[in-house]
Order: C-alpha cells, then sequence, then structure tokens
C-alpha cells in the first residue's frame, strides 16, 4: 500500500536567535516559520521545516507565502494524493510554479515519515553513506574587527572545519586580509549574497591573494552569465547558492563556467529529491558540493544533515549545533557538534524527536486559512 494522508498539520512557531546574524542584504534575529507535520492513515508522523524568512531578502518566499501556499495550494494536493516514494511529491507539485521552500517543507514531512514506515534513518533512505559530516560556521558581519576575530577564535577552539565569513562593499578584502594575518592557515571563504557586479572585478582579484576556499555568490542572484564572466578572471574558486533553483539551474551554471562549487539548500531548490538530482549531476560533472544553511531550527537541521551523508557533500556545510543559534532548540536530543564533526543519528527519519514543550513554547497562530474551506 502506497502512504495515504490522515492529516497534514502546520505548526507555526517564533523563535528569537541567541545572536542576530547580519549580511550584505540585511540583519535577522527572529526566525518564524512552519513545522509541517505529515500524518498517514497508520498514525505515523513525518516533520518538515520551512526555511523562507519574514523579508524577502534572500529569495521571494516569505513566511507569509509559504502559508498560503502550503494552505491553499500543497496541502490539499497531498492530501488527494496516494504516494508510493517521497520522489512522487516534486512532480506531484509541479503545477505550481516556484515556491521552492514551501514546497520542500511539506516534502521533507513525506520523506521523514517514509522513512519512519520504513524503518530506516533518513539519511539511509537519501542513499548516504556517511556516519558522520563535517560542519564549518557561518559568521555574519560584526561590529568591530576584534568581535569578528574573538568570534573566530572561539568557534576554531569548538572545533569547526572552516570559517566562512559574511563581506558585502567596504566590508571585505581588508577584512579577509586581516582575518587572514591572524590565521594563516585555516581553512577560509566569504559569501557575498549578491552585493556586486562586474564593475567590482579589479576588487574581487584582491581576493586571489587570500587562499580562500570559495567565494560565494558574488554577483546577481539569478545570475549565471556574469558568474561565468567573473570566473575566468579569478582563481578563487566561485560557488554559487541563491542562483541555483533547481536541476536545470546547476546545469546551465556549470555548462557555462559559472561555479566551480555548489552550495545545495533543500528549501531553495524546491526539496531533497531535487538536492539528490543536483548532488547526483554534480558528482558526475566532477563538481563538490557542500549543504549551505538558513538559520534552522532542529527539524530543518536533522534534514540537513541527513542530505549531507551522500558521497559528493565533500566539504564542510554551514549547520552548526543547535546552541550556536537557540538558547533551546524543538529537538531532543539537540544537535551537537564535536570537535566539528556531527554524528549522524541512526534511529528511524530525521533520527531526532520534537520537544513537545518547546513546541508549545514557541508556538503562534497559523492565520490562513484554506480558501475552499
Ligand atoms: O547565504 O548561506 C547564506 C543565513 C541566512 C541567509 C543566507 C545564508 C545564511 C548563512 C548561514 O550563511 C547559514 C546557517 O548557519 O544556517
Ligand atoms: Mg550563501
Amino acid at each position: 500500500m502506497g502512504i495515504l494522508f490522515q492529516e497534514i498539520v502546520l505548526h507555526k512557531l517564533k523563535m528569537r536567535m541567541l545572536d542576530s546574524f547580519s549580511t550584505s542584504f540585511g540583519t535577522m534575529q527572529d526566525k518564524e516559520f512552519f513545522i509541517v507535520e505529515a500524518i498517514d492513515t497508520l498514525g505515523n508522523r513525518g516533520y518538515g521545516e520551512s526555511v523562507a524568512f519574514t523579508v524577502p531578502w534572500y529569495t521571494e518566499e516569505t513566511v507569509k507565502t509559504n502559508e498560503h501556499i502550503m494552505v491553499d495550494f500543497l496541502i490539499p494536493m497531498l492530501k488527494q494524493a496516494e504516494i508510493e516514494h517521497p520522489d512522487e511529491v516534486f512532480q506531484l507539485f509541479s503545477t505550481i510554479r516556484g515556491n521552492n521552500m514551501a514546497k520542500a517543507a511539506i516534502e521533507g514531512a513525506v520523506w521523514d515519515l517514509y522513512a519512519k514506515r520504513n524503518g530506516i534513518s533518513l539519511a539511509k533512505a537519501l542513499g548516504g553513506e556517511r556516519s558522520e559530516i563535517e560542519v564549518g560556521i557561518s559568521i555574519g558581519i560584526q561590529p568591530s574587527m576584534e568581535q569578528l576575530l574573538e568570534k573566530i577564535a572561539g568557534f576554531l577552539e569548538q572545533g569547526y572545519k572552516r570559517i566562512k565569513l559574511k563581506i558585502k562593499p567596504g566590508h571585505d578584502v581588508e577584512v579577509l586580509r586581516e582575518v587572514r594575518r591572524n590565521f594563516p592557515a585555516i581553512p577560509l571563504m566569504a559569501d557575498a549574497n549578491s552585493a556586486y557586479t562586474l564593475d567590482d572585478i579589479p576588487l574581487l582579484q584582491q581576493l586571489d591573494e587570500l587562499d580562500l576556499m570559495m567565494i560565494e555568490q558574488p554577483l546577481q542572484h539569478n545570475d549565471f552569465i556574469d558568474h561565468a564572466k567573473l570566473q575566468a578572471k579569478l582563481n578563487t574558486p566561485i560557488c554559487l547558492d541563491e542562483s541555483i533553483t533547481s536541476l536545470y539551474d546547476a546545469q546551465k551554471a556549470i555548462e557555462l563556467g559559472g561555479c566551480k562549487i555548489i552550495n545545495i539548500k533543500i528549501g531553495r531548490v524546491g526539496g531533497l529529491s531535487e538536492a539528490k538530482r543536483i548532488h547526483d549531476y554534480c558528482q558526475d560533472m566532477g563538481v563538490a558540493v557542500w549543504c549551505g544553511g538558513m538559520l534552522e531550527a532542529g527539524v530543518g537541521r536533522a534534514h540537513n544533515i541527513a542530505l549531507s551523508t551522500l558521497s559528493n557533500f565533500t566539504l564542510p556545510g554551514d549547520s552548526a549545533g543547535s546552541s550556536r543559534y537557540w538558547k533551546k532548540d524543538i529537538i531532543k536530543p539537540e544537535v551537537t557538534v564535536e570537535n566539528g564533526i556531527i554524528t549522524v543519528p541512526t534511529a528511524p527519519g530525521i533520527g531526532y524527536e520534537l520537544d513537545e514543550a518547546a513546541l508549545a513554547k514557541f508556538r503562534v497562530p497559523v492565520t490562513t486559512r484554506n480558501l475552499s474551506n
């Protein structure tokens, strides 16, 4: 028998991060998101997490558009479906354009449910091979150089495997130079979140002397062509984040020479099935991938960990331990990092339990009613 859905429940949560997080596009402190709970007719429960922010500055999606698209379109579609395998969800949702983060939140719950029904971990269901994954840390723009150096030293002490720094015009080459001077040998990279243009080629070329692992998304959020022009003039590998929203994008970006590395985020590409296809394609093309982060709570973090067990995730990801973001996470146990390594859980599904008390504590009302009700 395939999976028949009894109910799809949205839990809307609001959590305050321990530290604000600043990028070239803005500063975040409060995280609002949905935990999607998919319940099958046998009473099994799977969980997904939506990753859009309240403001559409990373992609066009927001918490409100996620709610609208899930409640009015995706949940009614799923409730009518019978699914043999979670790979079918992507196709089921293909008549709805875009809205990848809304789709991924629901598809993620179906993947967890599927793995639990089969008594296997999500990592195993995805075809993952690693029992441990390496993680780095993404550090937001800091108020001062002293604070940045202190933060870096602290995270290195905790064992994180690489340091990623956010940059923006006026806060780039000098900052990275100073960091490199203080830490001559650490694996270091920079993420611009689309803050530059081709006019900045001379500036970006100065990064070549700093031995960065890569520069992430220097140019426009939906571009591959200018990135290819830039890559031709840079030794530092370009990694694309925002620009890659599908397998098609990954194919075009790589064909054009727009990147040498891809940051895969489950939400940005519309779910785990598409993430896996991008992973497989990159592996065939000899392009390394790593798993990005969206300041997730525990459920989203668990999905990132499971995805990172696939064999071409050869570079450390951004999903750090729960305590880097939250005073209290929503899963038991919390995600812990030891010497830069997360041990992949082996229990069925995402491998972590929902902490019902935390869910109750952070819950806020869902406001959108299904249009057809
Ligand atoms: O570009 O990878 C990004 C956070 C918010 C929005 C975009 C990005 C990020 C991060 C942090 O770099 C990743 C994390 O720690 O979850
Ligand atoms: Mg990025």
